[in-house]
């Protein structure tokens, strides 16, 4: 039985992560800074219900969602999916993170909870049926949150489907490791070496540019406000780096570093945010937070020269992402 809850996880060290079934979203992840107080680094309300209000959805955030059945764009209204034609929800000319009521919207089922002394870890699990905003098949999802003793939050997403259908989950939390104001003077490392070319809708148009010499170019970390910062909604394909991407602030101390076994991850640093409950009453300033969003690429059905995204009976769809916490050495 599905019911609107949240639940709180911790660690040996005290690291907390607040879970809500509704859209199986963080609502917030507490870690300690450089003097040892606990600060919350992932954009989260007051209270799971703030998530359902209009004035939220309206503002279409996701923030902390689970994202799917597919995350990001799909430009055909149309899909061929194992020679069988489907209708995909598509509302300005677009399919967005899994149509008008996507999986940040459903309420989840709490699976288990395991908390032990030194990890903690809570499953969720959702059934999307047949043809649920236009995708094939009955796709069972689960997703577990693990706070591991060596700090770090690990998210697991696993699907299974009874017909071939496309899948493309994420979590979809904002950053900010001062846990207010903006991330501007964070520094931001990512292992790519291409990005994905979009029109103005932001579309892919299918080629993949290389990011030297470009705006996107941060295989060497520097400063989120250097000259060509205009903010990011773009997909990094990734290298064969161990490490995906990590980003530092100097003010609190914290540095996340983030694993993936996706092919790509899409950056997103929000302009502003509107005035909403945020959790304490945090205020946030100009480019408040940054997503990274480990998925697969937008728009692959529209791009057969695109990694797949087709799930088959025989399969399991497995995302594995880790964000691993800790302080920069003076
Ligand atoms: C905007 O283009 C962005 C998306 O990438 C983001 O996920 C969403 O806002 C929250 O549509």
């Amino acid at each position: 039985m599905a019911v609107i809850n949240t639940y709180t996880l911790k660690n040996k060290n005290n690291f907390e992560l607040e879970v809500s079934t509704i859209g199986a979203t963080i609502l917030g992840l507490k870690v300690p800074n450089k003097y040892g107080d606990f600060i919350n680094v992932v954009v989260g309300l007051n209270s799971a219900l703030d998530y359902i209000s209009e004035d939220y959805l309206e503002n279409k955030l996701y923030l902390g969602a689970t994202v799917g059945r597919y995350a990001g764009r799909i430009s055909k209204k149309e899909l061929i999916i194992a020679s069988k034609k489907y209708i995909i929800h598509h509302e300005n000319n677009i399919h967005l993170h899994g149509g008008e009521n996507g999986f940040d919207k459903k309420t989840w089922v709490v699976e288990s909870i395991e908390e032990g002394a030194t990890t903690s870890q809570i499953t969720l699990s959702y059934l999307s049926k047949h043809l649920e905003e236009g995708y094939p098949g009955n796709l069972k999802i689960f997703v577990t949150y693990t706070l591991t003793d060596k700090n770090s939050l690990k998210i697991t997403y696993r699907a299974t489907t009874d017909k071939t259908t496309i899948v493309n989950l994420t979590n979809h939390s904002y950053f900010n490791l001062n846990g207010e104001g903006s991330i501007l003077n964070h520094e931001l490392l990512i292992n790519s070496d291409f990005y994905l070319e979009v029109d103005e809708n932001l579309v892919p148009s299918g080629k993949l540019n290389s990011v030297e010499k470009t705006r996107f170019d941060y295989k060497l970390k520097k400063r989120i406000k250097n000259i060509n910062f205009k903010g990011l909604d773009d997909t990094f394909v990734l290298n064969k780096s161990k490490l995906k991407a990590e980003i530092t602030s100097e003010k609190s101390g914290v540095k996340m570093k983030v694993y993936t076994n996706q092919p790509a991850i899409v950056a997103y640093t929000p302009k502003k945010f509107k005035n909403l409950p945020f959790k304490e009453n945090v205020k946030y300033a100009d480019y408040p937070a940054i997503c990274f969003e480990t998925q697969h690429f937008p728009d692959a059905p529209s791009n057969k020269h695109f990694p797949s995204t087709e799930l088959n009976p025989s399969e399991t769809y497995l995302n594995e992402t880790t964000f691993e916490f800790s302080i920069v050495k003076e």
